[in-house]
């Protein structure tokens, strides 16, 4: 299997970048200082705050007309989390991963093991009942019609159960939380009982949350549209609230960023999800249109700010909930492994600027009503450029300077090529 990246490769590539890194720390940390802000602690913070990769964000992804797949691709799980850990080391941002059943499925002792010899843990599982699995003995039924809220309740109960192995999978990986996800809903009006469809779907992830272990979460994660489109049945924020509080003490709401109505508020969707203390954690990417799986903050990244401004304003409460972060992405034309460095980037930047919003001023204003200085204050934040702080802390924990940088002299993707014959086929990865 492909080593991962030559220690003298990144010592060399920080050593072209450092005399200006320490500069431009310096001249930053001066002009926060000014400001009444260490440097040192948001970059603590920043340093702490990590994101999980998804297994199936580093095979190339494609759309509903073709997939144009790259070189070196992975052809099974291991090779996939050998390309996460490449991720991981040069942007040390994202020691964990998040898998995909059937399509990750292994022994999990190897999977472990594997994990451990690179560094790696892992964060939500997610099961899949949104396509057939015709190789998997254990789903002979068809989910064309919906899974968990199917109108036979033969393939709600293997699609119960397909659930249930995907916990004991991620319980002997060390793993705390299932995602669903479900692809059910109907294409026209009159096709599917929506309230009918609703309780069949919640009698079915009572069953699931029953299985759970006692330190486990349950995740429910809404879209709006897609592969259903007419109506989808957790079709949004709202469904998903009434999912969890049906559900109890286990079960939270996921947000995916790009499974909402264009132009949804949705830091307010955080905000108010945090007020009931049931965000239970993230799906970030970036979309223009729907959800198109962009890298996170390619588009908007002043979306991605307000959303991590409502994060940091939770302070404490947020603290109690210990969202998991994950990445949700399908790159089409990019090195998986490039965009997954970049997005792991432009998360923690939005973070690093929401630390610098001054809470108290802002507070103020709201307060007083001066509408454009709270507006201002907020933007304050925003415009910071934070790059020095996201690479003193990958670089103070063994990371690049520049990853991408270091990625690509690194020959990486040339080796892998060599390793890995092209493959057809496998997993879209579009949830
Ligand atoms: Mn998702």
């Amino acid at each position: 299997m492909a080593a991962r990246i030559d220690r003298d490769v990144i010592d060399k590539s920080n050593e072209q970048f450092q005399e200006a890194l320490e500069a431009d720390y310096a001249a930053l940390g001066a002009r926060l200082d000014r400001r009444g802000i260490a440097i040192d602690d948001i970059k603590r913070k920043v340093a702490g705050f990590t994101v999980a990769v998804p297994s199936w964000g580093v095979g190339t992804g494609g759309t509903r007309f073709a997939r144009f797949p790259g070189g070196g691709e992975p052809r099974g799980i291991f090779e996939k989390l050998n390309d996460c850990a490449v991720i991981n080391d040069l942007g040390r941002a994202t020691p964990a991963v998040s898998l995909h059943i059937p399509w990750d499925k292994a022994d999990p002792a190897d999977l472990r093991a594997k994990a451990e010899e690179l560094g790696l843990g892992f964060d939500a599982m997610n099961s899949n009942t949104f396509q057939d699995h015709p190789d998997d003995p254990s789903q002979p039924l068809s989910y064309k019609y919906g899974s968990l809220s199917h109108t036979d309740a033969a393939v709600r109960q293997q699609a119960v159960e397909h659930n249930l192995e995907t916990v004991s999978i991620g319980e002997a990986i060390g793993s705390k939380a299932l995602t669903v996800w479900i692809g059910d809903g109907s294409n026209f009006p009159g096709q599917s009982d929506l309230g009918r469809a609703f309780e069949r779907y919640l009698g079915a992830m009572k069953e699931i949350t029953k299985g759970l272990p006692a330190d486990w979460r349950i995740f429910s994660e809404h879209k709006m549209y897609e592969p259903a489109f007419y109506s989808t049945v957790v079709q949004d924020w709202g469904t998903s609230y009434l999912t969890a509080v049906e559900l109890g003490e286990k079960a939270f709401c996921l947000v995916d960023l790009g499974h909402h109505a264009p132009n949804v508020n949705m830091e307010q969707i955080v905000s108010r999800l945090i007020h009931s203390r049931k965000l239970g954690g993230f799906h970030f990417n970036d979309s223009k249109y729907g959800d198109d799986d962009l890298d996170a903050g390619s588009i908007d990244p002043f979306r991605l700010f307000l959303v991590f401004n409502e994060l940091v304003e939770a302070g404490a409460r947020l603290d109690a909930l210990g969202p998991s972060y994950m990445i949700d992405q399908s790159h089409n034309v990019t090195d998986p492994i490039e965009s997954l460095i970049r997005t792991a980037g432009e998360i923690r930047r939005a973070y690093a600027q929401a630390l610098l919003v001054d809470r108290a001023a802002l507070r103020g204003f709201q307060d007083e009503n001066d509408a454009l200085m709270a507006s201002e204050t907020l933007k304050a934040g925003f415009r910071f450029d934070v790059e020095p702080i996201l690479a003193k802390a990958r670089l103070e924990a063994g990371g690049a300077i520049d990853p991408i940088a270091a990625y690509r002299t690194s020959g990486y993707r040339q080796r892998v090529s060599q390793e890995r014959p092209a493959s057809r086929g496998s997993g879209g990865g579009i949830v």
